[in-house]
């Protein structure tokens, strides 16, 4: 009798989940629910504001004597970091500056005697772009319940801003995707090139005609997207101008009806380095089997070229 029971509570709340939860709460990968137990700055821009799960609020500080800044969070019970994620501000495009270059975490279960899971020096990845995360894996694991984040150095100055720190027991792992169909022929730099796993082959066409330049990639099953990673190609240095700055991202589980995932206008984030992975994370999330990626303009010209899209889940 007791073992029914559970079933149909089980079942009642697989019920409750699938009915009334939006789709996205159910695939996205989410963070552990984290609270501040301390941080420098108190009020609307203070360091509660780097886990109440908004990104239209942050956390910004200059205050060089309270330096380095020290944020304390806890995860309510022991609990192991597999990645975290730090998510610049809503103006860092502007303030790139703001952006943290060195920093530590540590973590403990008493608020005492800390261990040090992770130490960034000069760490210069995080992008010069609002409200992206940027993921980083931690050279240590372990069981604690309180994280401690120290930064000590920004891109320049003393001032920080981050909108969430965010923190995650389980891994992005990538999706083994392969080549479904492409823009271009099938050529030794043809479309397939961006799934063959080799970053010095890409996919390199100029052919106006047939803009935007589109791929499609199987994920195999029907898989939610959480980041999507393009990488510049082998001479993307001397040909930066070949870089996309505006696309779209959609997903389908049928290749003929498909759901709009993503849109970057006129994003330059992608720099004039060789072979180097640029992240990004879908504005929408859906679990689909064939994602399609259209080019639709190149930083300048009509030649475009990457040598992979990877895609994770
Ligand atoms: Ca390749």
């Amino acid at each position: 009798m007791k073992h029914h029971s559970s079933n149909h509570l089980q079942l009642f709340v697989l019920f409750y989940l699938f009915t009334f939860l939006p789709f996205h709460l159910i695939f996205a990968q989410d963070a552990i629910k984290t609270t501040l137990t301390n941080g420098p700055g108190r009020g609307q821009e203070g360091a509660a504001m780097v886990c109440d799960g908004q990104l239209s609020t942050k956390w910004c500080i200059d205050s060089p004597q309270q330096m380095p800044y020290t944020i304390v969070l806890d995860a309510g019970q022991a609990t192991t970091v597999c990645e975290y994620g730090l998510v610049t501000g809503d103006d860092t495009r502007a303030y790139p500056e703001r952006n943290p270059m060195t920093w530590r975490l540590s973590g403990s279960n008493d608020m005492q005697d800390w261990t040090m899971l992770d130490d960034q020096k000069n760490n210069r990845q995080m992008p010069d772009e609002d409200l992206q995360e940027y993921r980083f894996k931690p050279a240590h694991k372990g069981q604690y319940r309180y994280f401690r984040f120290e930064f000590f150095r920004m891109r320049s100055g003393t001032r920080i801003q981050l909108s969430e720190i965010n923190l995650y027991n389980t891994v992005q792992t990538p999706v083994k995707a392969t080549f479904v169909s492409g823009s271009g022929s099938n050529n030794k730099e043809g479309a397939a090139m961006v799934t063959d796993g080799r970053l010095f082959t890409k996919w390199c066409i100029d052919a106006p005609g047939q803009m935007p330049y589109t791929v499609v990639l199987d994920a195999g099953q029907p898989t939610p997207i959480t980041e999507y990673r393009l990488f510049t190609a082998d001479d993307t240095h001397t040909y930066p101008d070949r870089n996309p700055v505006t696309w779209r991202m959609s997903g389908s589980n049928d290749k003929q009806n498909w759901t709009a995932l993503d849109e970057q206008k006129n994003n330059h984030l992608l720099r004039d380095e060789n072979e180097q992975e640029y992240r990004f994370k879908p504005a929408a999330k859906g679990s689909f089997r064939y994602y399609r990626f259209e080019f639709i303009r190149m930083t300048a010209g009509t030649r475009l070229q990457l040598s992979e899209i990877k895609l994770y889940k």
